[in-house]
């Protein structure tokens, strides 16, 4: 947990996101059950995150754009690189940044993150404007989850035991953040092969 690690260069981080969304656009997928998740995503990067009723996978095309995922903002690899060697993974390069946008209602259910082959290496993630609940489960999905609120500029790697423990994002509150309006993103970095 860094608290604030990526507030000073927030501002740029949030400009790549609106670069990287001309691109590839942030889209509401559909589970493999046919429902839209309330949460919009895009990826960047050699690999995204796809999911739709045939289930989640990574992909290195778009489905919506048929090309590849936009590549890497250096910026961001040097972020997740230098956040993650802070807490003790020296040399870590991602191949997959999965962006999450939530307005106001969305959530992010309870899951585990089962779709990397690489379940050593850590996932940095990296929160951006309004603030929100994580919910931070066990190894069951029946273990309570703590609350735990997530805010404008922190940065969470997650590694070791941490890695496969059940997550999600509790409704977001409506707000009006001075950089993001009425949005809360984050970027997730994975290592996924
Ligand atoms: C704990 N995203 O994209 S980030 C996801 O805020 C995801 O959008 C949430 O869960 C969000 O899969 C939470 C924090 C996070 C990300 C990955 C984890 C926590 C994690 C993987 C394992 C354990
Ligand atoms: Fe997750």
């Amino acid at each position: 947990m860094l608290d604030g690690f990526a507030k000073d260069i927030s501002d740029q981080l949030f400009q790549e996101v609106i670069e990287l969304s001309s691109h590839s656009p942030f889209r509401h997928m559909e589970t493999r059950g046919g429902k839209r998740m309330s949460v919009a995503m895009l990826n960047c990067g050699p690999l995204g995150w796809v999911s739709d009723r045939q289930g989640y996978r990574y992909t290195a095309i778009d489905p919506v754009t048929r090309n590849s995922w936009p590549s890497f903002p250096s910026l961001f690899l040097e972020l997740a690189e230098r956040a993650a060697s802070e807490v003790g993974f020296e040399n870590f390069v991602p191949d997959a940044c999965l962006i999450n946008r939530y307005c106001v209602g969305s959530k992010l259910f309870l899951h585990q993150d089962m779709d990397e082959q690489d379940q050593i290496a850590p996932i940095v993630s990296i929160s951006l404007g309004l603030p929100a609940i994580f919910l931070w489960g066990g190894h069951t999905r029946n273990d309570r989850p703590v609350r735990h609120q997530l805010f404008h500029g922190d940065v969470v790697v997650w590694g070791g035991a941490s890695r496969m423990v059940f997550h999600g994002i509790d409704t977001l509150k409506n707000g009006e953040h001075p950089l993001t309006g009425p949005f809360r993103f984050n970027l997730t970095f994975r290592k996924v092969r």
